[in-house]
């Protein structure tokens, strides 16, 4: 019987899972649940060496002799600190030694209890990896834990390998009651090695899946990626999910984060994600994968463990591109089709099924709608967070635009200076910044840089607070009413941008009714002047109208993704229906 104590059982279920059989360990009690576990069990060989110090370089020799992960376990006290020197060892000979040093909660550090020495930071060449393995009792959800065994254990192998730490604390439950290891997720990685000499999984995994790509935010595209990504999409009929930050814009881009509007429609359930890029701002894509329990392949040259959707499972440290184009080859080796179309038609076909009202009050989303379709070709676009981005990704701009936002720390402190960068980087631009006010005010003194350039066209959408929190489906609105608006919301700050702007400059256009604005969109948006003024266009809406805008678009389309997805269905030959049903798994 193993040990009722869940860490410990995710430890012992992730080290069978990885094939790690070794385990030399050293007396004592917190260690006692994982060792009393493992020595029942037949798959260990557990070995018992009385000093630690002496038990570190006992692993040395077997990991060195065997080139497999060995596990050396010890108790609180000054156990672990014996670990030193074979863990430095270790280190600089990449030996893939484990150590997992027992103790009680590492909340009990500092209060004087016995034995409770911190392990949260160790030497940096003792451990390629740390991890602070969480308390647990019977029942209690075993996920981050699983992460973090799982990423300790990878790192042994990874990049040429070495050392990794575990701290795994006891709750001196004494019960040895459990007959079963559970079942805990298992991560594995990939070098580009692995893929190119065929050790990553088999392409049978995605063949006959439905599998989607989405891409967080992304540096643009570059021909070879594009081409793999995109013979990617042919030949496993994978939609390729983006947003804004995406970096992509060719002819396999699907705006996912119109769902929001729609939304949900049957059929667009992956089974396995593809995920590449860094931090999405579109929640409502991300919601929808998170949700979908598909099996995650996330793609990046980092290698990191990074479980966007809860559901990772395997991780290729190699260039996106590669990985495309290994398994593309490898699906034609097979005799793959490409040009299925049924999985990527549903997700287009309901994502072009949004449409906006005629008589949107003017607000956030009523600009985007009306300007995303008008912005010159060839221009650049900044979006701020978290309006502008959520608003223009129901909508889409011509492929030439480039785009961005900042969604790696998602602060409204930077739009104005980050749009300005982006404009002395295509000096012959158009570039666009949506921009609101609390975000604008912050960062307002970028209008006064003497290199801001002509070609700056900043439109501020000003509500004179943080819409983001006056919206009646935020928390904030919901639980505090009209008394979210002056701390929470921030309002009534700044008045208006006009005098600012015009004495740094800028052209100043400005509207407060829909007619106004339309008036002005061809002066917003009218061919790049060299010679001319940088361009402020402020638009003043209310926190009601902002609410009412997104509310109108939402309600207008509610259900509409359903229909259009049974409008597929319904123009296709009877025989087309059948493989259509099949492909989409409701067959
Ligand atoms: C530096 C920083 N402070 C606070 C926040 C939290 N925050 C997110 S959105 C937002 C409101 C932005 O208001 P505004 O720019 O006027 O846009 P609106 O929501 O009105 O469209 C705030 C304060 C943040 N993201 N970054
Ligand atoms: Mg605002």
């Amino acid at each position: 019987m193993y040990t009722n104590e869940p860490n410990a059982l995710v430890v012992l279920a992730l080290l069978k899972a990885h094939g790690i059989r070794t385990i030399v360990a050293s007396p004592g009690t917190t260690n006692a649940p994982i060792v009393g576990s493992a020595q029942k069990d037949e798959f260990f060989t557990v070995y018992s060496v009385v000093d630690e110090r002496s038990a570190g370089y006992v692993a040395i020799g077997l990991a060195e002799a065997s080139g497999e992960p060995v596990v050396i376990s010890c108790t609180g006290a000054t156990a672990s600190r014996n670990y030193m020197s074979a863990m430095t060892e270790a280190y600089y000979r990449k030996l893939p030694v484990i150590a997992l040093t027992s103790m009680a909660d590492k909340e009990m550090v500092g209060h004087l209890l016995p034995q409770a020495i911190d392990r949260t930071r160790v030497p940096t060449d003792v451990a390629l990896t740390s991890v602070q393995l969480p308390t647990l009792r019977p029942g209690d959800d075993t996920t981050v834990c699983a992460q973090l065994v799982n990423r300790a254990l990878l790192e042994t192998k990874r990049r040429g390998g070495g050392p990794a730490h575990i701290s795994l604390s006891t709750t001196h439950s004494g019960v040895f009651d459990v007959d079963v290891l559970p079942n805990v997720p298992v991560l594995d990685r990939f070098s580009v090695t692995d893929l190119v000499e065929g050790r990553a999984p088999d392409v049978d995994a995605l063949q006959g899946c439905r599998v989607v790509v989405t891409v967080g935010a992304h540096r643009p595209f570059d021909e070879r990626l594009s081409a793999a990504v995109e013979a990617f999409a042919e030949t496993f009929d994978a939609p390729l999910l983006i947003d804004h930050t995406s970096g992509y814009r060719g002819p396999e881009a699907v705006q996912a984060a119109a769902l929001t509007t729609i939304g949900s429609a049957p059929g667009l359930r992956p089974q396995v994600i593809i995920h590449i890029g860094e931090v999405s701002g579109d929640y409502p894509t991300m919601g929808f994968l998170e949700g979908a329990s598909a099996q995650t392949w996330r793609i990046s040259e980092d290698g990191e463990l990074r479980d966007r959707f809860g559901s990772l499972r395997y991780v290729f440290e190699a260039p996106e591109a590669v990985f495309f184009e290994r398994y593309v080859a490898r699906a034609v080796e097979r005799g793959a089709r490409a040009g299925r179309r049924a999985f990527r038609d549903r997700w287009r076909t309901v994502v072009d099924s949004v449409t906006v009202p005629d008589a949107l009050p003017l607000s956030a989303p009523m600009i985007a709608s009306e300007l995303a379709g008008r912005l010159p070709q060839g221009s650049a676009l900044h979006l701020a967070i978290l309006n502008a981005l959520r608003h223009w990704n129901n909508f889409s701009v011509d492929p030439s635009i480039v785009s961005s936002c900042n969604v790696g720390g998602f602060g409204i402190d930077g739009p104005v200076s980050t749009l300005l960068g982006t404009s002395l980087a295509f000096p012959d631009r158009l570039c666009f910044g949506v921009i609101g006010d609390l975000a604008f005010f912050y960062d307002m003194n970028a209008l006064g840089n003497r290199h801001c350039g002509s070609n700056m066209r900043i439109l501020l959408v000003n509500n004179s607070l943080g819409a983001e929190f006056t919206s009646s489906d935020h928390l904030g609105r919901r639980g505090l009413g009209d008394d979210v608006t002056a701390y929470v919301a921030a309002s009534d700050h700044n008045g208006s941008a006009k005098g600012w702007a015009e004495s740094m400059g800028f052209a100043y256009l400005t509207a407060s009714t829909p007619a106004e604005f339309r008036k002005q969109l061809d002066t917003f948006v009218a061919p790049f002047d060299p010679t001319g003024a940088p361009v402020l266009f402020e638009v003043f809406t209310t926190p009601d109208d902002e609410d009412a805008g997104r509310r109108a678009v939402i309600d207008a389309n509610r259900g509409t993704g359903a229909k259009a997805a049974r409008a597929v269905f319904e123009v296709m030959p009877p025989g087309m229906k059948k493989i259509a049903k099949k492909a989409l798994g409701r067959g």
